[in-house]
């Protein structure tokens, strides 16, 4: 016997279009979980959505042989830039394949600990802008982040200086991009009547995806001239070849993958970038046990590969936050057959499920009743270790989790350790308390800080 999924009144035409929160869609999600439970579906404009919000049903849908990742909504429209890049790629188009086994090495530990150097290069001109502005001036820590994390990844993959720092302005490729990614979720949410009419939006949308897609083709014709023997990204793409097939990545597929990288890249980790900040700031206990911790390792030198195995701390204060706060807040994936979801949901094959990562994180079946504060604590000794399997999942599952995943952390871990190493760290204002903005991740919203230099003992 199988129980119908509970489904808000639907109205005609529109279906559940008015149980969406338009302006801030995590917001409408996290209430809608409260008020259906575990599961709930939604019909919007004729298409059907089934939303799974506890740990049991993820645990479930966790699993590559029932379940593949789904690619629709914003993510199927930025198959326009970056088509069958590995992020946006269908499970079985050949090119994800050939990509994933050529690019896990390059993503492995060996290869982020490399570039290590262009990471720290990077950071250190938001340290020097901070310390340059002094203590009166108000920092937007989530801007700052996504300078140091879109010119991190430029820099690492390509070589290429994108020079936020150097510039108010976003430089032309920041630019572009920001726009394209806003209007890729601008075209999901637009019926296709109202779409085909807007021809200036969509000439300049597809205008901005040239500009970038120019840049990066012209990255790959610059380096085949002129070779280096740079471990980048640019190089390990450009001269890998499948032990199997002797096969290397075309050039297209290498151009999509280069930026698809910015794209999968730059906002998830600026976004927790800003969170850590934040809920440090919100927490002065956690925060002053972590400038301990910091104090201890590091001490006032540069940070070392070294360092980064030996801060417990912090890793538990990133683990945390990317729990409470995971920046790509969902994922979506279809059964490969009809099934029963949870002993008792009857699902059809293809029909999407989208995991809302950010309500799961909060079931109290595993976090316990203070699921919804953050605490450091619970993910330190041995207890992130012992949680029941993918209970914390901010980096997705399997196959198609997240490959940048040591690359962010050793960046994230970088950029927190200088900072908190060099500055005290405060909010402009006070009584602040966490909103969220969202695009395809989530942010802080209207969130400043001032950073004033450490006037340390020695
Ligand atoms: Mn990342 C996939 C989260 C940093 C490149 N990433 C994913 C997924 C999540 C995710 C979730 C799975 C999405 C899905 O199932 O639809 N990623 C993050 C977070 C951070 C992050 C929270 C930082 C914090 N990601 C990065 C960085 C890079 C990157 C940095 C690149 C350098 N991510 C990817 C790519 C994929 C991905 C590429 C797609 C992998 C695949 O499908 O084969």
């Amino acid at each position: 016997m199988t129980t119908p999924i509970p489904q808000p009144l639907s109205l005609p035409f529109v279906g559940n279009l008015t149980s969406l929160d338009k302006e801030l869609p995590v917001r409408g999600f996290l209430l809608l979980a409260q008020q259906y439970g575990e599961i709930y579906k939604l019909d919007i404009l004729g298409a059907t959505s089934v939303h799974a919000n506890t740990y049991a049903l993820l645990n479930e849908l966790s699993d590559d042989k029932r379940f593949h990742k789904a690619i629709n909504g914003p993510l199927k429209q930025v198959r326009n830039l970056v088509g069958d890049g590995l992020f946006t790629a269908y499970g079985e188009e050949p090119n994800w394949a050939l990509a994933h086994r050529l690019l896990m090495p390059a993503f492995g530990p060996t290869s982020i600990r490399g570039m290590l150097e262009d990471m720290r290069d990077i950071c250190d001109q938001m340290v020097l802008r901070w310390e340059r502005f002094g203590s009166e001036n108000i920092i937007d820590p989530t801007d700052d982040f996504t300078r140091v994390a879109l010119d991190t990844l430029a820099y690492c993959t390509m070589s290429y200086r994108m020079n936020s720092f150097y510039f108010e302005q976003p430089p032309t490729f920041a630019r572009a991009m920001a726009d394209v990614l806003k209007e890729c979720f601008n075209r999901f949410s637009r019926p296709t009547i109202v779409q085909s009419l807007l021809k200036g939006t969509t000439a300049k949308y597809f205008d901005d995806i040239k500009v970038m897609t120019d840049i990066a083709n012209q990255m790959i014709v610059d380096r085949k001239a002129h070779p280096t023997e740079k471990k980048d990204l640019l190089n390990i793409m450009l001269n890998s070849r499948d032990p199997a097939s002797g096969e290397g990545l075309s050039d297209e597929s290498i151009s999509r993958n280069l930026l698809t990288f910015l794209i999968a890249g730059h906002e998830t980790s600026s976004g927790t970038l800003a969170f850590v900040v934040y809920y440090l700031l919100k927490n002065p206990e956690a925060l002053r046990k972590l400038r301990a911790e910091i104090d201890e390792v590091v001490g006032d030198g540069p940070v070392q590969y070294e360092h980064l195995s030996k801060l417990p701390y912090l890793v538990a204060v990133m683990r945390e936050t990317l729990r409470m706060a995971p920046t790509a807040p969902s994922r979506t994936v279809a059964p490969y057959e009809d099934t029963v979801l949870g002993g008792k949901y009857a699902i059809k094959a293809e029909q999407l499920v989208t995991l809302q990562i950010i309500a799961i994180h909060r079931d109290p079946l595993v976090w316990g009743e203070d699921a919804a504060e953050w605490k450091p604590e619970r993910m330190l000794d041995g207890k992130f270790e012992a949680l029941p399997p993918n209970a914390w999942q901010p980096f997705g599952f399997g196959l198609r989790g997240c490959i940048g995943r040591p690359f962010a952390w050793q960046e994230i871990q970088l950029v927190l350790v200088s900072i908190f190493q060099r500055f005290d760290i405060f909010m402009a204002d006070p009584s602040y308390t966490l909103e969220l903005k969202q695009a395809l991740t989530i942010k802080p919203k209207d969130f400043y800080i001032k950073a004033i230099p450490r006037n340390r003992p020695r």
